[in-house]
């Protein structure tokens, strides 16, 4: 699609009819929806239902996004395939639309639900509100057509270990002159009707679907018959959408938008390998490779920042005297971008990853501040030496002098050659102990920083 003309909505093919997920356009779309500098501040917003029940529809009114909808006079075909993302348009708050392929589509037969599982998995984790469609005529219908999805959705759902609550507005289309007090009681006995039909492990007999998701109940009329109600109807719910994704209404526990595309990636491997997905585990995957990738950034930002590399290179060509406290406030600088970046991960593994960091920054620099120190001693062991010869050449040739005038006048000048000979040896032994503080102190401020950052 031509992202230029639809208003940057960057509307990208995610997962692909055939079930590859594309990460090459997955990440163009996080680098141009700035999703990596959102953090855990956005929200994704996922559509199912039966095919042609105008979702795509739904979400172009509701979102302001630009997915591809069945035109009406070709005949009802199955047009969207797999998973489209786009960047909802009008709504401050970072928002993502995910259009899924219809279920129950003719083209893959009617047996053939492992991919309408796999995707519907997929979204269940990712996303924070599930839209789901469903014909008002099915309502109260043993056999509707949304009643097998819904299945699936549950199922997948409790196959989900520690996932968090998922928000599921169900979309009542075509809605009818029933009133819909009616119409949501007799969907939620429905609803209620599937989840206890569902098959559960023994751990999850007695799971309330109210602990696994808060189930909210819309009706909008006919887009095709009444397109001016359903457009006051969907803006309507525009701004209730809107209002529970505002920065405080999600209880958001998601991956910070830097993870999203490493996060959705291992979603999509686990599922399509069929393992069994445990949120928090899965968390912790996404946090330690997302350190590590950090760290690894970090380290080679640092290895190639200009202020390092030309300390590194005037030290070593031993002109420049170096600065240990430009070399510390360097690596310090690497630490805290790291540290800033790693914030929204878990504290346990971010630390941990930080250590091993501030060990290869201290390897990397370590000769340079090596260098730095013994340039440091080399330079007071010259003025100690120079003060030492000038001050014995002045107090030997005070010496001499007195001991001229002494002898002079008869006093013992070996007395005062022995005084003459102290005094050398104390400005000897006072150059000697500079010498030694410096050393001293080179190897105390390395420890220092070690302890430091240790
Ligand atoms: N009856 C009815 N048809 C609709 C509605 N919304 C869209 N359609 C039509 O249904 C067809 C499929 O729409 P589309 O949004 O592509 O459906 P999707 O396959 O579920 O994404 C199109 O011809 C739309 O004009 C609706 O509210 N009611
Ligand atoms: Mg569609």
């Amino acid at each position: 699609m031509d992202n230029k003309a639809e208003g940057q909505c960057f509307t990208t093919l995610l997962i692909d009819g055939d079930g590859i997920l594309n990460a090459q356009g997955l990440d163009n779309f996080i680098k141009n929806v700035e999703l990596g500098e959102r953090e855990l501040s956005y929200a994704i917003i996922a559509v199912m239902g039966p095919q042609s029940s105008g979702k795509s529809t739904l979400l172009n009114h509701l979102l302001d996004t630009k997915f591809e909808q069945m035109d009406a006079y070709k005949g009802r075909t199955q047009t969207t395939k797999g998973i489209w993302i786009a960047r909802c348009m009008g709504i401050k708050h970072c928002t993502i639309a995910m259009d899924l392929e219809g279920s129950d589509g003719r083209e893959r037969g009617e047996d053939d639900t492992l991919f309408e599982r796999q995707i519907a998995l997929f979204a269940m984790v990712v996303s924070d509100i599930m839209l789901i469609n469903i014909w008002c005529h099915d309502i109260g219908r043993e056999h509707g057509a949304n009643k097998p999805l819904l299945r699936i959705v549950f199922q997948e759902m409790l196959r989900i270990r520690g996932l968090r609550k998922t928000t599921l507005m169900l979309v009542i289309r075509d809605k009818s002159l029933t009133p819909f007090r009616v119409l949501e009681h007799d969907l939620m006995e429905d609803i209620k009707k599937i989840w206890d039909s569902v098959p559960k492990a023994r751990a999850n007999k007695h799971i309330q679907l109210s602990e696994c998701f808060n189930v909210e109940v819309v009706a909008l009329s006919s887009y095709e018959t009444q397109e001016t109600e359903f457009k006051e109807e969907v803006a309507k719910l525009r701004k209730r959408l809107f209002q529970s994704i505002a920065p405080s209404g999600l209880a958001r526990d998601n991956v910070p938008g830097s993870a999203f595309s490493l996060s959705a990636k291992m979603t999509w491997k686990l599922i399509k390998e069929n393992k069994e997905i445990d949120f928090p585990s899965h968390r912790v995957m996404v946090a330690t490779k997302r350190c590590q990738e950090i760290a690894d950034e970090k380290y080679s930002t640092f290895a190639a920042n200009q202020d390092w590399l030309k300390l590194k290179e005037r030290v070593e060509s031993n002109g420049f005297p170096g600065s240990w406290q430009k070399l510390c406030s360097l690596v310090d600088d690497c630490l805290s971008s790291y540290d800033e970046e790693v914030s929204y991960y878990d504290a346990t593994i971010g630390s941990e990853k930080r250590k091993k960091l501030n060990k290869k920054l201290l390897k990397l620099v370590e000769p340079t501040f090596k260098l730095i120190s013994r340039d440091k001693i080399r330079n007071t062991t010259a003025t100690a030496a120079e003060v030492v010869t000038k001050t014995s050449a002045l107090v030997a040739s005070v010496v001499g002098m007195a001991a001229g005038t002494h002898a002079a006048a008869g006093v013992a000048a070996t007395t005062v050659g022995a005084t003459g000979v102290f005094a050398v040896t104390c400005v000897v032994v006072a150059g000697v102990a500079a010498v030694c503080v410096v050393a001293a102190y080179s190897v105390i401020k390395m420890r220092e920083y070690n302890k430091k950052h240790a």
